[in-house]
């Protein structure tokens, strides 16, 4: 996709080295845009549900019908036509193919916005709503479909463990060798569309500047918890923000 001649001028207060590795952390904001409601902000998924019901390994134990729940109706919403990948989405697969070096997502959504608009060296750390996981053996399987604890695994025959292959409170998120490995390596580091509430995703923004010494830039509607321990700010709605600092790196090339 190119750039669009319309989009607002927005400049970066810093452009790494050409060959300079960027890490992109984007949260529920992202998204919004597409369709997907946020869990924080006014009116979003925790004001209608306590986190503690369906988002912890103990809420499963308790109540997997609930769960369940939760999570079937998330995941049709996320299957709906109407929500397709937005400008924001685009921008960073566009800045994956031009950038000459590294560039890395992280991605704390469980949608698949980023997978469907390209992006390819995308890590999602709390798991995605199409996979489902055997709580007692660990095998993972696609799905697309509703979960119930009827459901048997195929690979240890047991029921009622099948569960969303997705990260929960006091659960350890995907690939965080990885994504560290990438953080005390990057020369830039964006945060877009996530309130830093959560860790260990909010506390990346400091393991760079201690770590890498790299530049930092959060893209969001507001300051997020985290916003004074960024460099540099831009607020507004991600398909704006997004596509204008992406466009303003490549154009730097
Ligand atoms: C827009 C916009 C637009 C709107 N454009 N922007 C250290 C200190 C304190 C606590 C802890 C700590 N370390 C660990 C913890 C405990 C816990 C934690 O962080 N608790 C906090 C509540 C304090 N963390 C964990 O348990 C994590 N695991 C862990 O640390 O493992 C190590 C460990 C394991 C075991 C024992 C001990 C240690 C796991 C966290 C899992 C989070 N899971 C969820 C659910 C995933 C599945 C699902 O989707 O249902 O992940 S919770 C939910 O929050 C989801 C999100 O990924 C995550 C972050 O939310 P996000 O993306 O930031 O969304 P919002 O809504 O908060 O913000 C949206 C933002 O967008 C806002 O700022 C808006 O303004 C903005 N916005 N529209 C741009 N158009």
């Amino acid at each position: 996709m190119s750039q669009n001649s319309t989009a607002p001028k927005l400049q970066p207060a810093f452009i790494p080295p050409a060959d300079g590795r960027i890490v992109i952390l984007t949260g529920a904001g992202i998204s919004k845009e597409s369709g997907l409601e946020t869990f924080r902000d006014a009116g979003g998924i925790w004001s209608k549900v306590r986190l503690e019901d369906v988002a912890t390994p103990e809420a499963f134990a308790r109540d997997p019908k609930r769960c369940h729940a939760f999570y079937n109706m998330r995941r049709a919403r996320h299957r709906a036509a109407d929500v397709q990948p937005n400008a924001a989405h685009h921008a960073l697969v566009r800045l994956e193919q031009g950038w000459p070096g590294d560039v890395m997502v992280v991605t704390q959504n469980v949608d698949t916005l980023h997978d469907r608009a390209g992006s390819k060296n995308l890590i999602h750390m709390h798991g995605t709503y199409n996979q489902a996981r055997c709580n007692f053996c660990g095998h993972v399987i696609a799905n697309e479909g509703d979960l119930s604890v009827e459901d048997v695994c195929s690979a240890c025959n047991k029921a009622a463990g099948m569960r969303p292959n997705v990260v929960w409170f006091g659960e350890m998120p995907i690939e965080m060798e990885r994504i560290y490995g990438a953080l005390s390596d990057c020369d830039l580091f964006i945060s877009i569309g996530t309130s830093g509430n959560v860790y260990p995703a909010a506390g990346f923004v400091a393991v760079v500047s201690k770590h890498a010494g790299a530049h930092t830039a959060e893209l969001n509607l507001e300051p997020s918890a985290g916003a004074t321990l960024f460099a540099e700010a831009h607020y507004g709605p991600a398909t704006a923000t997004v596509p204008a600092y992406i466009d303003a790196l490549l154009q730097s090339l």
